[in-house]
Order: structure tokens, then C-alpha cells, then sequence
């Protein structure tokens, strides 16, 4: 799928519309989700170009994947939920119901997250 440059994370990027940052680098930018679904709930997105999961996978370098991956892990001591643990999802095309077409992980904890369901 085509990187559509007109979606909001590409917009909360460019700085046209703001958002509650937690963490940014060079690579990375981290805010808390607008519609949260647990007492702690934030993304984090690449700053490049890349649609999902498997875009991200397949095209973003080593520095990129690298810095994401640390991302995530500075954004959730940046929370408090480091030591009490927390969740990592992200939805990846259509089936997924990805909303955002902007590769995201969602970090969600804060308190237990029940079991998984499918
Ligand atoms: P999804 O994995 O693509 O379904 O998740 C998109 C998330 O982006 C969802 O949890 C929304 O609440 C969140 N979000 C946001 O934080 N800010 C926005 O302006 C919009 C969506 I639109």
C-alpha cells in the first residue's frame, strides 16, 4: 500500500496538528493516544514514511528499527510501567483494523491488562 502523506500521525509529524508528547529523537516520536484504552495508553510511531508493520520491517534501516525498538522501552520507564509491565500491540492492514495509516505501536498498562482475546 501506498504511504498516504495526508494521514493525521503524518500531520502530528509536520506539527499541523499537535498531540501530548511523551518521548522524541531523531527517529521517533512518542505521544499519548487520544482515545486511551487503559490508565496508560501511547503510541509510537516511526518519523519515516511507512504505512504498517511489514512496511516498517521491510524498508526503515537498522538505525530506525533500532531506535523504535529503544523507543518503546524509554517511553514506558518515562510512564512508570517499566517494572509493573505493560502491553505492546500493533494493527497492520485491513484485517487488523488499522486505523492510522502510519506504522504505530500501541503501549498500554498502567494497570493488568487482562488476557488476550482473539
Ligand atoms: P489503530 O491501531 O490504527 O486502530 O490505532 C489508531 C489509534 O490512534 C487509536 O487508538 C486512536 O485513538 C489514536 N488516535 C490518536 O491518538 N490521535 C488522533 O488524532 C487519532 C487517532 I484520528
Amino acid at each position: 500500500m501506498a504511504y498516504d502523506s495526508n494521514n493525521i500521525f503524518a500531520k502530528i509529524l509536520r506539527g499541523e496538528i499537535p498531540c501530548d508528547k511523551i518521548y522524541e529523537d531523531e527517529h521517533v516520536l512518542a505521544f499519548n493516544d487520544i482515545r486511551p484504552q487503559a490508565k496508560a495508553h501511547a503510541l509510537v510511531i516511526p518519523k519515516g514514511p511507512y504505512v504498517c508493520s511489514q512496511d516498517f520491517a521491510e524498508k526503515a534501516s537498522d538505525a530506525e528499527i533500532g531506535a523504535f525498538t529503544r523507543a518503546v522501552a524509554k517511553v514506558a520507564k518515562q510512564l512508570g510501567i517499566a517494572e509493573s509491565g505493560y502491553r505492546v500491540i500493533s494493527n497492520s492492514g485491513p484485517n487488523s483494523h488499522q486505523e492510522v495509516p502510519h506504522y504505530h505501536v500501541h503501549i498500554l498498562g498502567g494497570q493488568p491488562m487482562g488476557k488476550m482475546v482473539h
